[in-house]
């Protein structure tokens, strides 16, 4: 659980938001169920949102936003079956948004932990249980900024990235960060796109589910070293179809700061289930 040294060490406004009391439902698709948490946020403060899935539905990723951007996650975390947490902070005046996203699929969890030094950054991955495929995930990087949260391929005989989830985070604080993997039976469709990002540079683009599939995770990953990247947004995004629901693309949102000497490359993926 998040204690009260990040308050501390950030002498941040931490606001906490308990949904469904604020919580908009975005729709169902297929076994997908979408809600949105929205609102103000002004510099320096932070937001903790904690959202819950209907009973028997189980969470695959808690996606963020922001409508003027300058919002940095320090956790996007799947608590148990079917509670989510999202801490944002604020760099600007803006409207933050937190998107839980729940299936009526078996989900099997998975945990890492470790404790990380001040000013370090890590990659910590979450591997799914043989015979499973990771249909999301989350990360709780406590007080270090969450940069990369993805679904990875592991060395086995596809080039699925279906085996887990990892995340990497960086940041002046010590942490303990812990990385979670949602795992389901069926093998979820994987779709990404890869982008080159010169330093300065922001990117925001979506990735479509196939038709006929529902998004369960938006995963991005950033190269080069760690705290160079400043992930903006990662969640769902409602198309041209008839129904409401966000279930159509993930929609990725990242700066290549322009402290980085280097050009690199980002990787962002929608993860797509019945
Ligand atoms: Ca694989
Ligand atoms: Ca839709």
């Amino acid at each position: 659980m998040r204690g009260k040294g990040i308050l501390g060490a950030t002498a941040a406004a931490l606001a906490i938001i308990s949904a469904p009391a604020l919580a908009g439902d975005l729709g169902t698709a297929g076994t997908m169920t979408y809600a949105l948490v929205e609102g103000p946020l002004e510099p320096n403060e932070e937001v903790q949102v904690q959202t819950d899935c209907a009973a028997g539905a189980n969470m695959t990723a808690v996606g963020f936003g922001a409508d003027f951007g300058g919002v940095r996650p320090l956790s996007l975390f799947l608590h148990s079956a079917s509670a989510a947490e999202a801490t944002l902070s604020a760099t600007a005046s803006t409207t933050f948004s937190v998107y839980p996203m729940c299936t009526t699929a078996s989900v099997k969890y998975v945990e890492k932990s470790r404790s990380v030094p001040a000013t370090a950054a890590a990659t910590i991955k979450a591997k799914c249980p043989v015979q499973r495929h990771v249909a999301g995930g989350g990360v709780d990087a406590y007080a270090k900024v969450i940069q990369n949260s993805y679904p990875y391929d592991s060395r086995d005989k596809d080039s699925k990235p279906d085996d887990g989830w990892k995340a990497s985070a960086q940041g002046a604080d010590e942490a303990e960060m812990t990385v979670v993997a949602a795992c389901v039976k069926a093998m979820p469709s994987y779709r990404s796109k890869k982008v080159d990002l010169s330093p300065g540079a922001g990117i925001s683009f979506p990735i479509k589910c196939k038709t006929q599939k529902h998004l369960s995770a938006t995963g991005a990953r950033m190269t080069g070293a760690t705290g160079f990247g400043g992930l903006e947004g990662l969640r769902p995004l409602d198309g041209s179809d008839a129904d409401t629901a966000p279930d159509d693309s993930g929609l990725v949102n990242m700066d290549n700061y322009p402290s980085n000497p280097d050009s690199e490359k980002l990787t962002a993926t929608a993860v797509c289930v019945e």
